[in-house]
């Protein structure tokens, strides 16, 4: 798609997307304000405060419900060209299904693409980062198919409402980690309910994603002429010996985590992972069930399905070495996987003890991507580093650095077909259930002050200059 003439001497072409991220729980605030309904993480972090590490919430998070001509301010400083933020379903539908429409929500959105576009900024728009409307979560969440009919109607609202000015859209962030809502107690609703809650919440997350695509493609798209795509995010897994089998198990867990998802949506054949089909239905029968964990698709969903994204959406931080073996409670996907993962003792940490820095995996994993699905366009939603919120922060823009010369190294070596890339994330917000305690941004933000006080990392200066030149600064000094 781009000229390869115009790569060689910078390391990103001039019309490369470069921008940062957010989510509406983790900067918003105005939790109640303006018509917005309760979801599951108002619910849950008000029911019990414990759930998070310093029990904190989103309350008022980093308030840019009321800041948000300031924060694209931000953004423009750097020099970003995309902002990716996400929509709160609830401030749209505060009961989640299209009985009560808010049009106060709505107006704050609309208020903000348009302040984007005055300033050169082009949106790109998540509709799902996690905070379901309560009133869905009682009627059991993502493991309700009925799920992806309330997901289809809010989709509509939005395409008709906003639409006209949005030409990056992403259904859902992360279905992977929606899916530990369901199979674990790591975010809400904590469902707990191992080995099969995650399978359940994944087959309705897909089937709600592509009617949305197919929503978009039969009735706005004509018109609105804008890209429709999922965001997954994947670590990378190298082998851990040269061994056959844990040759083997990095491959199967790379299917456990990212083909799950992206092999119904983006490979040729359509469906679930034959490894996973496999797996799981064994696994199911020896534990006496007549029926698999993991659901089927009808072929009509199947053909539905696959195709049903215009780029993909790609979240990448870390790695992990994987091993044939089993580990995990049983029935678990980590059981089912047959894989055991470890990280190595030299690999950089972060502030998030599941953030090691291993920048060359992300230039193995677009590769993976690109053997196993094609060239289809890729934009890299999110990549980031957690430290405790300092202003010198060297160890973020080294993480940064390197990552983004493994990206460059996988567009003009690798041929990889990356668009465009937005760093997570523009500002210090809410880390879910780290709370306060992990910061990503490349702002600062000030939790104590009233005025959520926002300052300029150092590593803005790296944006600016990677933005400016095109070219990846190296050292630290040159910032
Ligand atoms: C992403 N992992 O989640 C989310 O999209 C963001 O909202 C979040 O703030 C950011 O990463 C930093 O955590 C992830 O365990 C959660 O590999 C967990 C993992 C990766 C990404």
């Amino acid at each position: 798609q781009f000229e390869t003439e115009k790569m060689t001497d910078t390391d990103f072409p001039k019309d490369f997307l470069f921008g940062a991220a957010s989510a509406s729980y983790q900067i918003e605030g105005a939790w109640n304000k303006d018509g917005k309904g309760e979801n599951i993480w108002d619910h849950y972090t008000h029911q019990n405060p414990n759930l998070i590490r310093d029990h904190s919430n989103g309350d008022i998070a980093c308030d840019s419900y009321h800041k948000y001509k300031e924060d694209v301010q931000l953004l423009k400083t750097v020099g970003f060209n995309a902002y990716r933020f996400s929509i709160s379903w609830s401030r749209i539908l505060p009961k989640g299904d299209d009985s009560l429409v808010n049009e106060k929500g709505i107006k704050y959105y609309s208020d903000l693409i348009d302040e984007l576009l005055a300033n050169g900024i082009q949106p790109m728009v998540t509709m799902y980062h996690w905070d379901l409307p309560e009133p869905l979560d009682k009627i059991g969440g993502w493991t309700n198919p009925v799920l992806a009919d309330y997901f289809e109607a809010y989709a509509r609202i939005l395409f008709i409402k906003l639409g006209n000015r949005v030409k990056l859209w992403i259904t859902l962030n992360e279905p992977m980690e929606v899916v530990h809502g369901y199979g674990s107690v790591d975010y809400p609703p904590f469902l707990n309910y191992n080995g099969v809650g995650e399978y359940l919440a994944a087959h309705t997350l897909i089937r709600a994603h592509a009617k949305v695509y197919h929503l978009y493609n039969n009735e706005f798209r004509t018109e609105q002429k804008g890209l429709i795509g999922i965001t997954l995010n994947s670590d990378f897994s190298f082998p851990k010996t040269t061994s056959k089998d844990d040759i083997e198990a990095a491959q199967t867990a790379m299917q456990f985590f990212l083909g799950w998802f992206a092999h119904p949506i983006h490979s040729k054949e359509g469906d679930y992972p034959s490894v996973m089909r496999q797996r799981i239905d064994e696994n199911s029968k020896k534990e006496g069930r007549f029926k698999s964990r993991l659901p089927r698709f009808t072929q009509e969903e199947i053909e539905s399905i696959r195709g049903s994204s215009d780029f993909f959406g790609l979240n990448h931080y870390t790695s992990r070495y994987a091993s044939k073996g089993q580990s995990g409670k049983v029935p678990s996907v980590e059981y089912d996987s047959g894989v055991m993962k470890t990280i190595d003792p030299s690999w950089p940490g972060s502030a998030s003890e599941w953030l090691k820095v291993v920048p060359s995996g992300f230039r193995h994993l677009l590769k993976w991507i690109k053997k196993e699905y094609g060239d289809k366009p890729i934009i890299v939603t999110e990549n980031g580093f957690s430290d405790k919120g300092e202003l010198n922060d060297d160890d973020r823009i080294r993480y940064y650095s390197s990552y983004l010369q493994e990206l460059s190294k996988a567009i003009k070596d690798d041929k990889c077909n990356v668009i465009g890339y937005t760093a997570w994330s523009i500002m210090d917000n809410f880390e879910w259930c780290k709370g306060y305690t992990e910061r990503f941004g490349i702002y600062q933000v000030d939790f104590t002050s009233p005025d959520r006080t926002r300052k300029p990392k150092k590593s803005v200066k790296f944006f600016q200059k990677l933005i400016e030149t095109r070219i990846v600064p190296e050292e630290i000094n040159a910032v």
